[in-house]
């Protein structure tokens, strides 16, 4: 193999948010800055020579040259296989089960996930490892600091390689594979939910379904599972293929993103089930007739049902949720008499748990849930497990959900989001808040008296790591909470998210909107941070 040294000039902005090195694709096309980091990596990693590395991405728009020059840099440090999806294109799910099945030393996976795509849009790069999970912070935090003092790469020189077409060949000693990009995935949702009862419903007409693939990963998947494998037709998905430019949609499967899935949802024609996916594939919103289903009770919803899929037929060991996502899976976990942890915002925190058999499920309120099955959260997955319980329980999806909250209590919940904040006024936030948490508990604001205020720092009990900063929790006596923190996901300015909720027992009071529910919590939440007053942003840019 001829291998060339590159010297090139370091960059000081390589730093890994919540899920990986993103930022905009003009950034990503400075010079060397990809290769720079991908060597960043493959140096703060250890043992891999002659193993596989598996490379896919969401089909965004420099998805193709990125993996070209990736399968170059990792021939050049030693892999001995590379396996990559067809046309470049793999989930994020789908690449961690990839990982995992053939035993690979880990992944590239090429995405900006819920941001926007296009020559004028985000790109994304993110580390898996041997387990198919994101790479824990111990490592991402090792490649930023390698990346600060990198002076050189290095590059196999042969020329780029086929992407389209499925098999396998030898470069320079390599072993390039070209995998169907679906067909183990599929092959993984079969061995989970029960597909002839799913065929059977939705060849009879008792199930219609609505899948809106955002122009994104995802569409090549539904098409596979949904109307190859169950019999659904074809207009039962809607931007199916993907774009380079993801159509100009904004992948973020929400009711303000997804705005026409939810029209049909809300009108006469809706169908019995409706449901979306992001860039990546990893986040899922499910959607009945007539009703939006918050990620949080999702995840709740899944847990207390879980029995009732073939996959999780045994019943779970445990659960987890994000720190901002809401109560409702820890009363269902109550319930079952299993562990329900809290971990930080991100995928990554749930890897050791779900490695130490210590949950089997798991969700973010950010429309992310998953399982076992795979390290990685993921949306279609989460689609299969809502049919399979409409299907099992011949139950509406407004049914299942208030049948819920009627046995659990509701978790009235909301996520208001103020993007690209100016980051000096958000740093301001920030600090505000550190300084008012030492004064805040067991003062009274009308009905809420704050019980504990901190800042949520995490330690995982397997590997016995420490994560800080993760975020300011402000919990009432009612149990209540108010959450703030900043994004690590966004590529301009920074992102405030704040996360407020409240506990409902009386099912006479469950069909509010969350938005009048809450009203006292956000005006107590814009006391403590004055975000408005501070940016002049007279409403969040995005409700939840
Ligand atoms: C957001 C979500 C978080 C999720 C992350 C990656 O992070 O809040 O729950 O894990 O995106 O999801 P942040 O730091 O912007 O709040 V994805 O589908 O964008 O990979
Ligand atoms: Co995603």
């Amino acid at each position: 193999m001829h291998i060339k040294t590159i010297l090139t000039q370091t960059y000081h902005d390589q730093n890994p948010g919540t899920s990986g090195l993103r930022k905009k694709v003009s950034v990503f096309k400075q010079v060397n800055y990809l290769e720079n980091f991908v060597q960043a990596i493959f140096d703060s990693l250890e043992n891999y020579q002659g193993k596989a590395l598996v490379i896919g991405g969401d089909g965004r728009h420099f998805n193709r040259e990125a993996i070209q020059i990736i399968i170059k840099i990792a021939a050049a440090n030693g892999f001995g296989e590379l396996i990559i999806g067809q046309n470049g294109l793999l989930s994020t799910p789908a690449a961690s089960h990839i990982i995992r099945k053939y035993g690979a030393f880990g992944g590239l996976i090429l995405s900006a996930s819920h941001n926007p795509a296009g020559e004028h849009g985000d790109f994304g790069i993110k580390y898996n490892v041997t387990n198919g999970g994101p790479a824990p912070e111990k490592d991402t935090l090792a490649f930023f600091e390698r990346s600060k003092t990198l002076e050189h790469y290095q590059i196999a020189e042969f020329p780029d390689i086929n992407l389209d077409t499925i098999g396998t060949q030898t470069v320079d000693g390599v072993k390039i594979t070209i995998i169907d990009s679906v067909a183990d995935y599929a092959e993984l949702m079969q061995s989970i939910f029960d597909f002839s009862l799913l065929k059977q419903s939705i060849q009879s007409g008792y199930m219609t379904l609505a899948f809106d693939a955002m122009s994104a990963i995802t569409g090549p998947y539904a098409k596979y599972i949904f109307v190859d494998m169950l019999g659904a037709p074809l207009n039962a998905l809607q931007n199916a293929q993907p774009l380079e430019d993801f159509g100009g949609h904004h992948p973020d499967p929400n009711l303000i993103y997804a705005h026409e899935l939810a029209d049909l949802m809300f009108s006469d024609d809706a169908p019995t089930f409706g449901a979306a996916s992001d860039g990546d594939g990893d986040r899922n919103m499910i959607m009945g007739k007539g009703i939006f289903v918050t990620p949080s009770d999702s995840l709740a919803i899944l847990a207390a049902n879980a029995t009732l899929i073939p996959g999780y037929a045994n019943g779970l060991k445990g659960v987890a949720r994000s720190m901002p996502t809401s109560q409702a899976v820890d009363r269902v976990a109550k319930k079952l008499n299993i562990p329900c942890y809290e971990t930080p915002t991100g995928w990554k925190f749930f890897g050791n748990l779900l490695d130490a058999d210590k949950i089997t499920l798991c969700g973010e309120e950010s429309f992310g849930t998953g399982s076992q099955h795979v390290r990685e959260k993921d949306g279609l997955w989460a689609v299969l497990f809502w049919l399979n319980l409409v299907a099992r329980r011949r139950q509406s999806v407004l049914d299942i959900v208030e049948e819920h909250w009627q046995t659990y209590g509701r978790d009235i919940y909301s996520r208001h989001d103020y993007e690209a904040v100016e980051s000096s006024i958000a740093q301001e936030i920030m600090s505000s808040l550190r300084e008012q948490i030492q004064t805040l508990p067991h003062q009274t604001f009308g009905d809420y008296t704050v019980k504990y205020a901190d800042e949520f720092c995490y330690h995982d009990s397997i590997d016995g790591s420490t994560s800080a900063n993760q975020g300011f929790r402000v919990g009432f006596e009612n149990g209540s909470r108010i959450v703030f923190r900043l994004s690590g996901t966004g590529t301009v300015g920074a992102t405030l998210r704040i996360y407020i909720e409240r506990f409902e027992p009386d099912s006479n009071k469950h069909n509010q909107d969350p938005q009048i529910a809450l009203a006292q919590l956000i005006e107590l939440a814009e006391q403590f941070c004055r975000v408005k007053e501070r940016t002049g942003l007279t409403e969040p840019t995005v409700i939840t």
